[in-house]
């Protein structure tokens, strides 16, 4: 019983069927093992919790490269030498695996589906032809576009910066390519715009006028903003926090920096976050804790999906496969009433070791089945009233009497200190942080 999953001439992954859930006992690589998509948890079915998305740069433009060495891997689609041909080539891979990997959505760069051209006008028209096509292959699949971006980073334009580059015809540049992919994402009914800002930061303090930069970055973002609307896109632009990495120093270093420049320039209405797992680390934070901060502003609009190696603490997008990472995601996202218009994007790389075809999709079931357990183990523990009891009940001196009305703002200093000579030295009351931890194992194992 074999069905046709693969888009235009070629099949780029044969041998390899739909992928389907075989429930935890199955030993096949190639199945889910706890995404069932239509499974519901917390009253509504696991996908629409989830809502993931395969990056086409790691997954299709990525070859194993590194510093020290050239790719490891050449598939089918990177093979033809003629761009013309080539980034069709890769657009119906990359639409067989969405297809058989079950995923509903996809996410681009730019340069990731198109090839740049020697001219603002070529470029244009190269991305405009892929566009059509992924317009074709959308319809055709039923995938849809989680984001769309314009990368802002890898040419040598941009080496120091877009929309903070000293130059500003590196600004207007930077500016043409945010119009073209803004176009793009419209085009394809994208849900989300994303502005990662890969070099909008500095190597060197000396030689940077962070405060001129900075304003020229909310006045860029500012008229993306307007012309995005202008055109029809109802979605959210999305800003991507990272602290390093390509530069010393980048902008938008974590989720509180990032709120902070929001709400300073008046863009939180229409911008909200986009947290990556790596790169909360990289900042010193758990990816929980970054969730959580966007939450907490109700700014968090969708997910990179990875991990990093805690002996180095690079960027080296893993694809997530630990299970406390998930289930804390998971918790704060289900507290936080779930991803809206947002997603889980896999912004993960095959290690490259990692050879075969194949390996592109066990990297995405692990990821995938790993987020599915996240989901139903947060769902119980955040349900639970032991959990909720020892989180929520820590503030029940807020709840009423004198703590509620400091919440209210009606007490002053001086109230508060008069209040603090009656009532003497306050009881202790234990954290229980152990017990919580304890818990948390438990539905783990119970899973
Ligand atoms: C780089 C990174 C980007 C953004 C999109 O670290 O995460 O791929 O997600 O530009
Ligand atoms: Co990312």
């Amino acid at each position: 019983m074999s069905r046709r999953v693969f888009i235009g001439d070629t099949e780029y992954f044969p041998g390899i069927e739909q992928i389907n859930y075989e429930g935890p006992e199955s030993d096949n690589p190639l199945a889910f093992k706890a995404y069932d998509p239509a499974r519901i948890v917390a009253g509504k079915p696991m996908e629409e919790h989830l809502r993931f998305a395969v990056c086409y740069w790691h997954s299709f433009c990525g070859g194993g490269a590194d510093p020290f060495g050239p790719d490891t891997r050449s598939p089918a689609w990177a093979k033809k030498a003629d761009p013309n041909a080539r980034a069709p080539a890769r657009m119906d891979a990359a639409f067989e695996f969405f297809t058989k990997l079950n995923v509903p959505y996809w996410c681009f760069h730019d340069v990731d589906i198109a090839w740049e051209g020697a001219s603002v006008e070529e470029s244009e028209r190269n991305l405009q032809a892929m566009v059509e096509l992924a317009k074709a292959r959308q319809q055709e699949t039923g995938i849809k576009l989680l984001w769309g971006t314009a990368n802002l980073f890898s040419n040598p334009r941009y080496m120091n910066g877009a929309a903070t580059n000293p130059n500003f015809n590196v600004l207007a540049y930077a500016a043409a390519q945010v119009k073209a992919a803004l176009d793009a994402t419209v085009e394809l009914g994208g849900e989300n715009y994303v502005f990662w800002g890969g070099r909008e930061g500095y190597a060197s303090l000396q030689n940077t006028d962070t405060k001129r930069e900075l304003e020229h970055f909310a006045m860029f973002l500012e008229k993306a903003r307007d012309y995005g609307r202008s055109i029809g896109f109802k979605g959210s632009f999305l800003i991507e926090p990272k602290p390093m990495e390509p530069m010393y120093h980048q902008y938008d270093f974590d989720a509180q920096t990032v709120i902070g420049f929001l709400r300073q320039h008046g863009l939180d209405r229409d911008f909200k976050l986009n947290i990556e797992a790596n790169h909360a680390t990289l900042a010193g934070h758990t990816f929980a804790h970054d969730l959580r901060m966007a939450a907490d502003a109700g700014l968090l609009g969708s997910i990179d999906a990875n991990r990093g190696n805690s002996q180095n603490g690079w960027d080296t997008d893993q694809f997530p496969t630990d299970l406390y990472d998930t289930v804390h995601a998971m918790m704060v996202v289900l507290e936080a009433g779930g991803l809206g218009r947002g997603g889980l994007n896999f912004d993960a790389k095959l290690r490259r070791e990692s050879t075969d075809l194949e390996d592109l999709f066990i990297a995405h079931i692990g990821g995938m089945d790993c987020f599915a357990r996240g989901l139903i183990i947060a769902n119980r523990i955040t349900n639970d009233e032991r959990y909720r009891a020892l989180k929520y009940g820590r503030y029940s001196s807020f709840d009423s009497g004198d703590g509620k009305r400091f919440e209210a703002g009606e007490l002053s200093l001086a109230d508060l200190r008069n209040l603090a000579a009656t009532n003497g030295e306050p009881q202790q009351l234990s954290g229980k942080q152990e017990l919580i931890e304890n818990l948390i194992n438990d539905f783990i194992v119970r899973c």
